[in-house]
C-alpha cells in the first residue's frame, strides 16, 4: 500500500513549478499504478494552451473558477469547484484561471507521467520510457 501526504511531495523533484502552474505529482509511473495523479494549482490569470497528444487526462476542479475552451468547437465552458473534464479525444484546449483566483485541480494522466514532464512548444508532454 502506498500512503503519502502532499507535504511529502513539496520541495522534491515531483513538485514542478512553471510560470502558469505548479504540479505536485502524488502518484507517478514509478508507483506502478498505470496512471499518474497530481494536485495542480493554476496561477491567477494564467492562460494555458494545451494539447496532450500522447496522454489522456481527467481533471477535477476543487478550488477556484475559470474557463475551458474546446479549440475544436470554440465552445467556452465556465468551470468552478466541482467541475470535471476528461480529454477523451486528446482535445486541444485553453484553460484560463480567473484573475485574482487560483484554480486547484486533481489531474489524472494515462499513461502515467514519470514526474519531470513540462509542456513542449505544442502544449504536449513527451512520452518518457
Ligand atoms: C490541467 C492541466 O493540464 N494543467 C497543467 C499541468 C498538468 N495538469 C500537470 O502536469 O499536472
Amino acid at each position: 500500500m502506498i500512503v503519502k501526504h502532499l507535504n511529502d511531495i513539496l520541495g522534491t523533484s515531483a513538485d514542478v513549478d512553471t510560470a502558469g502552474w505548479t504540479s505536485r505529482r502524488l502518484i507517478l509511473k514509478s508507483d506502478g499504478m498505470g496512471y499518474s495523479m497530481h494536485d495542480t494549482v493554476i496561477k491567477p490569470g494564467a492562460e494555458l494552451d494545451m494539447h496532450y497528444r500522447n496522454h489522456l487526462e481527467t481533471v477535477y476542479l476543487i478550488e477556484g473558477e475559470g474557463q475551458l475552451v474546446d479549440l475544436a468547437t470554440q465552445k467556452c465552458h465556465d468551470i468552478r469547484a466541482g467541475t470535471l473534464y476528461a480529454l477523451n479525444r486528446h482535445d486541444h484546449h485553453i484553460l484560463k484561471a480567473n484573475k485574482g483566483t487560483h484554480m486547484r485541480m486533481v489531474c489524472v494522466f494515462n499513461p502515467p507521467l514519470t514526474g519531470q514532464e513540462v509542456h513542449d512548444a505544442t502544449g504536449a508532454y513527451a512520452l518518457v520510457d
